[in-house]
């Protein structure tokens, strides 16, 4: 296991942390194999549809049970609970890829959140490499503490204190939402591989629906965490049928902060 108190502290002052070894270099490979084909087929699914971005996969629970397994990933949890509570609910699930010399929004300074709440930690988000990210490829930018400010550091502020986050395949950073960031250059000629989950509390709306998301998806290899973690013990009810029942059968159960 993760020594917990050292991430915590590093996510608490510097805003973000590097795991280490949160998948092993074979499995990192194995699920951005996936996500190359999940992106091709995306492509032909969307094709002609002028709000689909080539490179983005935004909702990963839908593109097949791996990356559903990855939601019950020890760690992510461990560190989750931590900032969010142990009710805390994923908010997005997506690609971070960066094709050789692409401008992408990202390579912006910029948060994830435009909420800045002092001494309160409202979302937290993990990247993982699926590739090595290096300072070739990319790797992306953080400016330390930055997740205290309230306004954007000039581009001198950034580029003389920022951190570039180069890490081998298979770990994962975790990161404040408030840490102005942003990617690298990637001159290589291959594709820099990630990917990129976000939870929030409990309360927070997610961007997707999940549990209607996947309303045709054979869920019952899910664990009570991974399903909790997708938000269906937040649901709320859509007649009044769906409210008077026990509360067990509840959409929306007790106790979830
Ligand atoms: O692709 C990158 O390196 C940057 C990703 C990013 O800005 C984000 O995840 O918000």
């Amino acid at each position: 296991m993760i020594d917990l108190k050292k991430h915590a502290y590093e996510i608490e002052v510097l805003g973000f942390t590097i795991v280490e070894d949160f998948l092993s270099r074979a499995e990192s490979a194995g699920l951005s194999n996936i996500l190359d084909a999940a992106l091709e087929e995306d492509a032909k699914r969307f094709q002609g549809n002028p709000y689909k971005k080539y490179s983005l996969i935004p909702n990963l629970a839908l593109a097949g049970p791996a990356f559903l397994r990855l939601l019950d990933h020890e760690v992510m949890h461990a560190i989750y609970s931590h900032f969010l509570g142990d009710t805390c609910v994923l908010y997005t699930y997506s690609s971070t890829l960066l094709r050789p010399n692409e401008t992408v929004d990202a390579s912006k300074i910029h948060v994830d959140s435009p909420r800045l709440i002092p001494c309160y930690t409202s979302g937290l988000q993990m990247t993982l490499a699926l590739s090595d990210f290096t300072p070739d490829n990319g790797a992306t930018w953080y400016l330390p503490g930055s997740h205290r400010l309230e306004a954007t550091p000039s581009a001198e502020t950034f580029h003389r204190y920022a951190i570039q986050t180069s890490r081998p395949a298979g770990a994962a950073l975790f990161w404040n939402p408030r840490v102005f960031h942003k990617a690298g250059e990637n001159r290589t000629s291959e594709i820099r591989y990630g990917l990129s989950t976000y939870a929030v509390r409990s309360y927070m709306k997610p961007r997707f629906d999940f549990p209607r998301c996947l309303k045709d998806t054979d869920l019952s290899a899910l664990s009570p965490r991974v399903k909790r973690f997708l938000g269906f013990d937040v649901r709320v009810p859509a007649s009044m049928e769906e409210f008077y029942v026990d509360p067990k059968d509840r959409l929306y159960k007790a106790n979830q902060g």
